[in-house]
């Protein structure tokens, strides 16, 4: 039985809490034994694969991208040897993204996906199709739903393909050590076989940007704050190319979450800090921000605002692990920058059940 789920399913996604303070003393035992004999068998250093010149798109490229992405559409993965083309061409291309990407509206903006494929192609009917929309995805790709291995390869196919297009941001799941313990590991070793595929997208993860900022109004992220960042330009200095560090800023921008108490406070996720309206406010006026936009907290409209207006959270996975009953929705932001919120329920996903939206009693 799946226990994570039982105890992930609260508002604030506290499951996390257990996990980081279990790995942050359990690190070995989760650190691929079961195969690393097939994993060194196939060495994938992607950082020697990094060339100095962004990816410059041909023909043959485009070609094998469009087949790619048809195939993924279908919610079919690629083969272990296309992944490696596809991780490659990716590095090439978002190692030259900055740590805050600077993105131009209109933009329809997205919080967490957790593998939920079928939910984001709904996604792309509700908000328009990919590249005649632009999008910017707040990390949280893999982990808890079915598949991770489809979500994330069509979103970096997607991403390599119509790089002006798409932005995909960093989640605090996009990283070697929480998806031993949430699902896209196990996934990979069962549709692959072996631990190659994760290691190559978990290899590449670490180039993914961290930030971004729409018209340099909209702070766009997956977390939240740090108590040691108090400008943009210092998310700017972060060498992000790494694992997601177990604290300091990069972790906290990955991990943190609004609170109702003012200041800073101790996150029960056991990672990142809690941060009050005061927090907020100062940040937005210091760095002349209309608004931060942010992921990484089930909502059950799909969006919620704190802090009254200065944060907006944006949840995108409708009826979450299959079972929260929540809505899911993203933000477009126009050229006038006003904001809308689409919402969206569960897509039909083949051989499921139907789905209850009932509230389950833990919400109420
Ligand atoms: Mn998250």
């Amino acid at each position: 039985m799946d226990t994570d789920m039982d105890v992930d399913v609260p508002m604030q996604d506290v499951a996390t809490t257990t996990t980081t303070t279990q790995l942050l003393s359990d690190d070995e035992e989760h650190s691929i034994t079961p195969t690393s004999q097939e994993t060194t068998s196939k060495i994938i250093d992607l950082s020697r694969t990094k060339s100095s010149v962004p990816l410059n798109l041909n023909d043959s490229n485009i070609n094998q991208l469009d087949a790619w992405i048809e195939k993924l559409s279908n919610c079919e993965f690629l083969s272990e040897d296309d992944v490696e083309r596809l991780c490659k061409m990716a590095v090439d291309v978002i190692q030259f993204e900055e740590n805050v990407k600077p993105i131009q509206v209109p933009v329809t903006i997205c919080g967490d996906i957790h593998g939920q494929f079928h939910d984001l192609m709904e996604l792309f009917k509700i908000g328009g199709p990919c590249p005649d929309n632009n999008y910017l995805f707040m990390g949280d790709y893999v982990d808890r739903g079915y598949y991770s291995v489809e979500t994330v390869s069509f979103l970096v196919a997607m991403k390599i393909r119509y790089p002006n297009r798409i932005t995909i941001l960093r989640g605090n799941h996009e990283s070697r050590q929480i998806t031993q313990v949430y699902r896209f590991y196990d996934e990979c070793l069962r549709k692959y076989g072996s631990a190659n595929v994760w290691k190559m997208f978990t290899d590449l993860f670490d180039y993914f940007p961290i930030t971004a900022l729409v018209d340099n109004k909209i702070f766009c992220l997956h977390g939240g704050l740090s108590p040691m960042i108090e400008t943009i330009d210092q998310v700017r200095e972060l060498d992000r190319i790494q694992e997601v560090p177990h604290e300091g800023p990069m972790c906290d921008l990955l991990w943190s979450d609004p609170d109702d108490r003012g200041g800073w406070g101790i996150s029960p996720r056991g990672a990142g800090f809690t941060f009050g309206q005061d927090i907020s406010e100062q940040f937005n006026h210091t760095n002349g921000l209309d608004l931060i936009a942010r992921a990484h907290q089930l909502v059950m409209d799909g969006y919620s605002w704190s802090h009254p207006n200065n944060v907006v959270t944006i949840f995108s996975a409708p009826n979450y692990c299959y079972r929260c009953g929540n809505q899911a929705a993203i933000m477009e932001v126009d050229e006038n920058h006003n904001k809308q919120f689409l919402q969206y329920d569960p897509s039909v996903r083949p051989g499921a059940p139907t789905v209850s939206r009932k509230t389950p009693d833990y919400f109420l």
